[in-house]
This record gives C-alpha cells, sequence and structure tokens, in this order.
C-alpha cells in the first residue's frame, strides 16, 4: 500500500468542535475561540483573519492543528519532516523525497505505469502535519506508517523543534526566491478562494507580503530559522532552494539522496535512476497526469492549482519597478549578513 493510512485516536477537549461564529471558525470551540480572541489579529489572504500565534501569521484552523500536533506528534529515530514556507516547491519536494525513499520498492526506472505519484498527488503520499493528520484538532495514530516516516509542515523551525528533536529525525528545508514565492501565493489565494469572498488584489497583497503578512510568515523569518538551524546542525537540517533544483537536479537530487542516508550507487547512477526520478517528478510529467489535473488533495482545494507555471522569475510580469525596490530592500534588509542570497537576474 503505497499511500500512508493512519487512524484518529481522539480529539482534545479545548479542541473540540463548538458551535461556530462563522464559516472560518466553523469546528473551533468557544474555549478556542476565546485564546483565539486574545491574539493580535490582520486581515487574511484567504480567509477573514491572519492571528499572531507564536510568532508567525496563521489561520485559525492551522493554529487548532498546530497545537494538536505540538501536544501529541511523537517522532521516531528516522522520521523526516519537509519543511517550507507555501509556494516555496513543497509540491515538487514531497514527489522527490517520496520517490527517493521508496525507490527499492517503486522503482523508478522500471515501475512503469505502476509507480504511485501516477495515479496520486505527492501531498497524498506525504501528509502535512496542520492540513491532514492533525488537521481539526485530530490525534492521529501513526503507528502503522512505514519507516522512514515522511511529513510535511510550514511551520516554522521555531514551532517545530520541539517535536524533532531526537537524534536521527531529519529535516529538509526548502526555500524559494521570495519575489516568485509572492507571485506564486497570490496566485493560488485567488484560485482556490470560494466565490464569495472578493479578490485579494496585488497590490494589497503585496503590502500585506512586505509587511510579513502571509501564512506562516514573516517570510524572512521563516528562512531564516531553517537557515541557521542548517548552518549549525547540517546533518539534521538541509537547505536547499528552489532556482538550484531548476537549474541543476541531478546534483541536488544527489544531495538530497546522501543527506537522507540513501545515496545513490554507482550501479543506480549507470542504470539512470537519477535521470528517472528527475523526470518522473518534473513539473511536466506530474502536471499532466490525470490524478493532478482532476482530483483533490490539501484540504480538498483541485490539484490543478498546485502547478501553474514551474519558473524562475515570472514575477518580472507582475511587479511593478517600485515593488521590485521595495521587496529587494526588505530582503536586503532582512537577510542581508545571514548568508542566504537569492539571484535575481
Ligand atoms: P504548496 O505550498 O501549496 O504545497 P507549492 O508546491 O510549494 O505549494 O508551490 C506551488 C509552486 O510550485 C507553483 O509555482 P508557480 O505558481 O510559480 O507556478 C507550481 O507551479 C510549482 N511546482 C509544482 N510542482 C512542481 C515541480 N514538479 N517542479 C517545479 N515546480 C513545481
Amino acid at each position: 500500500m503505497a499511500i500512508p493510512s493512519f487512524s484518529m485516536c481522539h480529539k482534545p477537549e479545548l479542541l473540540k468542535e463548538g458551535k461556530s461564529k462563522g464559516q472560518e471558525d466553523e469546528g473551533l470551540s468557544y474555549e478556542f475561540q476565546e485564546m483565539l480572541d486574545s491574539l493580535p489579529k490582520e486581515r487574511g489572504w484567504r480567509t477573514r483573519y491572519l492571528y499572531l500565534f507564536q510568532g508567525f501569521w496563521c489561520q485559525a484552523k492551522e493554529i487548532q492543528a498546530i497545537m494538536s500536533f505540538q501536544k501529541h506528534f511523537q517522532s521516531l529515530p528516522n522520521d523526516v519532516v519537509l519543511a517550507t514556507i507555501p509556494k516555496s516547491g513543497t509540491t515538487w519536494l514531497k514527489a522527490l523525497t517520496f520517490t527517493i525513499l521508496n525507490r527499492h520498492r517503486f522503482d523508478p526506472v522500471s515501475s512503469g505505469t505502476n509507480h504511485p505519484l501516477l495515479t496520486s498527488n505527492p501531498h497524498d503520499l506525504v501528509p502535512f502535519f496542520e492540513y491532514k493528520l492533525y488537521a481539526n484538532g485530530d490525534v492521529p495514530n501513526l503507528s502503522s506508517l512505514a519507516s522512514p516516516r515522511t511529513f510535511a509542515t510550514h511551520v516554522p523551525f521555531g514551532s517545530l523543534m520541539d517535536s524533532i528533536e531526537k537524534p536521527g529525525v531529519k529535516v529538509v528545508y526548502l526555500c524559494r526566491n521570495p519575489f516568485d514565492t509572492f507571485i506564486s501565493s497570490w496566485h493560488y489565494i485567488n484560485n482556490i478562494k470560494s466565490e464569495s469572498v472578493s479578490p485579494v488584489l496585488l497590490d494589497e497583497a503585496f503590502d500585506l507580503y512586505c509587511r510579513g503578512v502571509i501564512g506562516f510568515g514573516p517570510f524572512w523569518e521563516h528562512m531564516l530559522g531553517y537557515w541557521r538551524e542548517s548552518l549549525k546542525r547540517p546533518e539534521k537540517v538541509i537547505f536547499l532552494k528552489y532556482e538550484d533544483l531548476k537549474e541543476d537536479i541531478d546534483t541536488n537530487l544527489k544531495k538530497l539522496a546522501c543527506f537522507l542516508g540513501l545515496p545513490f550507487t554507482e550501479e543506480e547512477e549507470r542504470k539512470g535512476v537519477v535521470k528517472a526520478i528527475a523526470d518522473l517528478c518534473s513539473f511536466e510529467n506530474l502536471k499532466k497526469l490525470e490524478v493532478n489535473k482532476s482530483n483533490k488533495s490539501i484540504k480538498n482545494f483541485e490539484n490543478r492549482f498546485l502547478f501553474r507555471k514551474g519558473e524562475v522569475r515570472d514575477w518580472v510580469n507582475y511587479l511593478s519597478p517600485s515593488q521590485v525596490e521595495r521587496l529587494s530592500a526588505l530582503v536586503d534588509d532582512k537577510l542581508g549578513g545571514s548568508g542566504l542570497t537569492f539571484r535575481l537576474s
């Protein structure tokens, strides 16, 4: 069975469903709502509000799930956690990591039409803590998952670290330049929003983004949290960049496989395993699959919106010179001196 399956144990009292105050708050208890009301809030991109929780911005339902995750998740020594801020290439990273880790069960060279990626969206193969496993405050039973268990999250490092401290747990962080991440987020939000919600205008979204108000943002803090940890403990956290993967997927696949403790053998390289993984997980291949054209996965949103252009520098088609200037200055200010840089031309 390729798709990870798990059962639900129970739902803690504070996170139990109660009568809701509105659509966004559906399924939230009064106690939880009271806690939410004590948090700073800003206008949300897709929901009415984003709340400042543990130093980052997120939606009510995400907070509910993160609290359940932080309280109940027990890591195991071989666990792998894929971390990203939304729209940095999460879907791609899930596909690549799943295929690397499971290549002896599902040979990317010879499994033909049987490879799970051909019939399942990557989000169904590597579940998110906050959108799937602990969504709605649930507590899943993860004991039946095959090792190495592979999970994903958008939670910043500071809110994840206590849960993954066990030796042997590895974190893969994928970062994308903030310009493309912003444009990708803006498109996605407007594609998945319900018809009753008015579209978020680009200028308005851009201003929120530059003020740090985006799901799991500020983006610079998200990136820096994982960046610093990857410098401090490179055996625990690997820091990858979307643009590097686009430029040289083979080298990055080998780097990722080594980090995961499953380097490609010479024979595998000779057989073309690295290339087969790159091709199987490529944007062009995934986008054209029926499962990614017509099905739904994360939070019941349509998979097709996860595959838009998959390009570097699409932002040049959207941002005005003054917006480029503002975001460039912000990136210099926030990331300057950290060693984390992006090539923008
Ligand atoms: P998520 O955070 O909601 O999971 P995520 O997968 O991180 O989304 O981001 C989607 C972006 O990755 C899209 O970028 P775009 O809007 O600039 O086009 C999407 O096209 C891109 N993407 C998805 N799959 C791949 C892939 N296999 N290779 C390269 N880029 C991809």
